[in-house]
């Protein structure tokens, strides 16, 4: 069993969303701030809906903390809905095409989707954030970052190319969008503004960056331990999200090798060094040393303003998807998500490779092994 588990609970318009993370290590300073900065960015991002106005997600801890320090034991996160109707709701009968509605009713015998659509909300995201959070103060202890940024919004196109991790992140911080490209976040605003006034949506695609993981996070020798594999997952269930890469990704298969594989340069500091980073940071399903790239694809939110065609289910005939209060776009939200849920991943991997039951050990654990990696 990984040493790192969690579970999220909680509907979108229930009374709050509860989280449970078992395995950390003792001595994590856990700062209420850095949770809540996380849960403020996640609602922030132009072409957001009404809900982000009625809530200001904060984090309550319930359990595993005590005077600011994580003790070992379980950790319990609760953020309260302000806008908790669950049972004042009308039912929904008119499944939305792209949605859970349809398959969530038949699959779980239901006769209002709305049974379906509270814990398919991309609201549970709420609690992932938070738990993510919590791991990248985990993940700093040993000198590893993360950022996530918007890449894409429809068919606008960013470039970072020569920006630094840290010029990204000033700058997609600042950006309505998260987008560290200003030219690019002006046409995406404007594309917001298009597929609003036609009642449409959009997606997007967010780019995760990771620095400082060691060497030699996952392994090659079975295939759920493979820790690209295991970031893929954890991407792919973001609500929305339609398709994921690492480094070169889709691209890699459209070139000669000798135009992909990333040349080994003799060594820097006593460790190999690289002449670029098509991998993404893994070659075997393992950290290779390099920063960790991945990028997911979130396809655009099924809630319509200018519904599409569906069936009511209980009379079996053609009628408009329902409409439910919604953004026109999520994608810098989803960066976010993303930032959170890779946070996670490598937070498990570390602890499965360098096991810890207190920051301390962990870290002396870490230190001995990069020490051993320094070999040239
Ligand atoms: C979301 C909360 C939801 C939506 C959105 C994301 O709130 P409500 O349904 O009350 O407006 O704004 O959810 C969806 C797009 C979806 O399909 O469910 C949030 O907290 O991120």
């Amino acid at each position: 069993m990984p040493q790192l588990r969690y579970f999220t609970a909680g509907e979108s318009h229930g009374q709050c969303l509860i989280g449970v993370i078992e395995g950390l290590p003792a001595g994590i300073k856990l700062k209420l701030e850095a949770i809540n900065g996380d849960l403020a960015r996640r609602q922030k991002g132009y072409g957001r809906g009404g809900r982000m106005k009625i809530e200001t997600d904060t984090a309550e801890i319930l359990s595993g903390i005590r005077l600011g320090e994580t003790i070992g034991s379980p950790v319990t996160l609760m953020v309260k809905n302000k806008d908790f109707k669950i049972n004042d709701l009308p039912p929904v009968t008119k499944p939305r095409p792209g949605h859970a509605d349809l398959t969530g009713i038949l699959k779980y015998d239901r006769q209002d989707a709305r049974d379906i659509l509270e814990r398919a909300s991309a609201r549970e995201t709420t609690m992932r954030v938070a738990i993510g959070a919590v791991c990248k103060l985990l993940l700093a202890e040993v000198g590893m970052d993360v950022v996530g940024h918007l890449v894409e919004l429809g068919s606008v196109k960013a470039s970072t190319d020569g920006l630094t991790l840290g010029q990204i992140r000033e700058r997609s911080e600042a950006s309505e969008v998260r987008c560290a490209d200003p030219v690019a976040e002006k046409k995406m605003i404007e594309a917001i503004d298009q597929a609003k006034s036609e009642g449409d949506t959009l997606g997007g695609v967010f780019e995760v960056v990771a620095t400082g993981a060691p060497i030699g996070l996952g392994s090659h020798v079975q295939w759920d331990r493979k820790l690209d594999a295991n970031l893929a997952r954890a991407l792919m269930s973001i609500q929305a999200i339609k398709g994921v890469e690492t480094g070169l990704g889709f691209e890699a298969a459209r070139r000669f090798g000798s135009q992909v594989h990333d040349e080994i340069l003799p060594a820097h500091e006593g460790l190999l060094t690289r002449t670029q980073n098509n991998a993404g940071g893994f070659e075997g399903g393992m950290t290779n040393g390099q920063p960790v790239v991945v990028r997911a694809a979130m396809k655009p939110l099924s809630t319509l303003m200018k519904p599409m065609r569906s069936v009511d289910i209980k009379t079996g005939t053609e009628v408009k998807g329902a409409v439910e209060r919604s953004d026109v776009c999520a994608a810098p939200a989803a960066a976010v998500i993303g930032e959170a849920v890779v946070a996670i991943e490598l937070a498990a991997a570390l602890l499965e490779k360098f096991g810890g039951d207190s920051v301390s050990e962990l870290k002396r654990n870490v230190e001995s092994y990069r020490a051993t990696c320094k070999r040239w």
